[in-house]
Order: C-alpha cells, then structure tokens, then sequence
C-alpha cells in the first residue's frame, strides 16, 4: 500500500476496540473461490448465477442447482485460507472484541482462525430438507462431481484474482451437465436443498440481529471483497456509518461504498489486510 490512506487506516484500526469486519466473496477470491459478479468465462458463463440461486430454480431442476452447489463446496474444500483471512483472525488476536461478518457461504474464516463469523447467507456445508428444514449430512466426497480433481486445483496463483464461477480451478460442474440429484431427507422424503440464502428468502433472523447490533455498536468497520450490492447485506456498513463509525473498505475497484468511506483501500484483500494490520500494529506478523 501506498499514500497516505494506508497509514490513515492503520490508525483508525489501531485505535478501534469493537472493529466489525464484513466480508464478500473479494476475500476468497485469492484462495481460489469465484466470485459473483467479476467476469464470467467458461461452460458456466451460459447461466446467471442469479437465475441458479434461487428457490423456484431449485425447484424447475434440483438437479442442477444442487450439482453447481456440490461442485462449489468441493472447490472450496480444496482452496485454503489467504493472508487475507489471517490477517482478520490477526485482527481478532487483537481486538477480542472484533465481530466478523460474512456473506461468504464458504468455510475460510473458520479455518483462518476465526471460529464463529456471523453468516448472513448461511453455508455450503449445512444442507437441510427444502420441506420440513432437517439438516441433512453433507454427502460422502465421492458421490460428487469433480471429486476426482487433482488436489490443489483449486489454489490460485499467489497473485490471482479468481474471477467468475466458470473458473475450472474453483471445482465448477464440468460437461456433460454437472447435474447430481438431491439427497432425500430422512424425515420426509423431500428433496435435500443447499444451507444458503437465496435471492428472495429471508438472511437468519438471528445472524441478520447479530450483524445489526454489530454495526450499531462498533467504533470502526472494514468492509473487504464486497459489491455491497445484495441487500439487506449491504446496508451492515451503511448503519455503522450513520452512527458515526468510521468505515475503511478494501477492494480493487470501486463500489456503492465509496462515498461513505473514510478511507479505500484499493487492492486485493491477501495483499492490503495484512500490511494493513502491520500498519496497525508494527510488531504484528500477520500474513
Ligand atoms: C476483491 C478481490 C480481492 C474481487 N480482494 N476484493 C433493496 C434494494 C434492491 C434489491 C433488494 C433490496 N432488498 C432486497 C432486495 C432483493 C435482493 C437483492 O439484494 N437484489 C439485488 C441483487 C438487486 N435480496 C434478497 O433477495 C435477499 N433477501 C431478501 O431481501 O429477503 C426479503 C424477505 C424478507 C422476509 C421474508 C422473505 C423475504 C437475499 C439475498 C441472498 C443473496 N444470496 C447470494 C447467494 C448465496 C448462495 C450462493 O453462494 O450461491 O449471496 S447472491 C450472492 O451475492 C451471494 C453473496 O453473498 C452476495 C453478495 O456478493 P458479494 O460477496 O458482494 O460478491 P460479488 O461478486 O458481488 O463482489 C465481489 C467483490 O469483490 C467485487 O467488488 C470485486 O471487485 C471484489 N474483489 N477480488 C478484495 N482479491
Ligand atoms: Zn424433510
């Protein structure tokens, strides 16, 4: 980092005591993970991953929408946490209490060393019934598709910036079709849907309350990796802000959150979070 904005933002998280993190798929896109809305490519850039995340899609053909959520968990289980998940977990080390949330469904900031982030749209590893809401197991690795992809496929270049859910190393569906039927429950027989949140369902009442006190009681919020275009996700940085908390975002490019920033960042999250908390905290050894 350079200018003046990084020592700024240094500051601003070394004087925090309730920092809130709030995340989007920008933080798990050096690990390998697509994200939503950067440039699509591939056998995938046929589809609106909108039009793939939604209940009617599941509906009109569980067998795709759950075969495209299957490849995505198994992508995900072979990316691993970046510096830019430590770094938040350093930040954690750090500041007790530091709140994380995420609207990743991914599991990179429990295995980067935060162990409860608040999931606003919900897991890839929590399935339960589409009728009756069981959880339901996460199927055995070897009924899914891909799973005989070289291990690693899913590690992106140290420099690399995953983008579009095309990208073959991510774990996407490959041809014919990457259909897998759902698991039925085991209480009703209804098909097994994937743990997320989709376009047009209500975020967990209790996670969404979480991340709303959060923001309402934070002294700083850094919001990394987001288009802060999915609501009511985007609005976390909007109620910190409004109560007068400062908020410092990480992300290549601009955003609907500039404007009420204090400080951008403007880079990928496994390079800005870590040097930002050396900014913080010289001694630190994050990242
Ligand atoms: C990097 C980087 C690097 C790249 N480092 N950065 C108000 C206004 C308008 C619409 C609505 C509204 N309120 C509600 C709506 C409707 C809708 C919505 O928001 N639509 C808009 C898209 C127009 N919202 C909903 O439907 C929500 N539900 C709802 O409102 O319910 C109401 C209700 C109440 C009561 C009863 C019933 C209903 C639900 C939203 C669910 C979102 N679900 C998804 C899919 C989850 C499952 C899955 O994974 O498939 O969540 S959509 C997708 O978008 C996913 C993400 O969590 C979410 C946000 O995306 P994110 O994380 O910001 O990713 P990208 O790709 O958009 O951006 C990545 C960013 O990273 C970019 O900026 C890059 O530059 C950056 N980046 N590399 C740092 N290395
Ligand atoms: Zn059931």
């Amino acid at each position: 980092m350079t200018g003046p904005e990084p020592a700024e933002a240094g500051r601003l998280l070394a004087a925090a005591r309730r920092p809130v993190v709030f995340t989007g798929a920008g933080m798990s896109a050096e690990s390998g993970v697509p994200t939503f809305r950067d440039a699509q490519t591939g056998l995938w850039e046929r589809y609106d991953p909108q039009e793939l995340a939604t209940l009617a899609a599941f509906r009109a053909d569980p067998a795709l929408v759950w075969g495209w959520y299957e490849a995505r968990r198994h992508g995900v289980r072979r990316a691993e946490p970046n510096p830019g998940h430590r770094a938040v977990a350093a930040i954690a080390a750090r500041r007790p209490e530091t709140v994380v949330i995420t609207q990743n469904v991914d599991d990179l900031h429990e295995r980067g060393g935060v162990p409860a982030p608040v999931r606003l749209h919900g897991s890839l590893f929590a399935p339960r019934c589409s009728a009756c809401a069981r959880p339901a197991p996460i199927p055995e690795d070897a009924t899914a598709p891909e799973d005989d992809a070289a291990p690693g496929d899913a590690a992106a270049p140290d420099d690399g910036v995953a983008s579009g859910d095309a990208v073959a190393p991510g774990g996407m569906p490959e041809p014919p079709d990457g259909r897998v039927t759902p698991p039925a429950c085991a209480g009703c027989g209804a098909p097994v849907r994937p743990g997320v949140v989709w376009f047009g369902e209500a975020l967990p009442s209790a996670a969404l309350d979480a991340a709303v006190e959060a923001a309402s009681g934070c002294d700083l919020l850094l919001t990394v990796g987001t288009s802060a275009l999915v609501h009511p996700a985007a609005e976390i940085p909007l109620v910190a802000a409004r109560l007068g908390a400062p908020v410092v975002q990480v992300n290549p490019v601009p955003t609907p959150l500039d404007a009420i920033c204090a400080v951008n960042l403007r880079g990928p999250a496994g390079e800005v979070l870590p040097a930002l908390v050396r900014a913080a905290w010289p001694d630190a050894a994050a990242g």
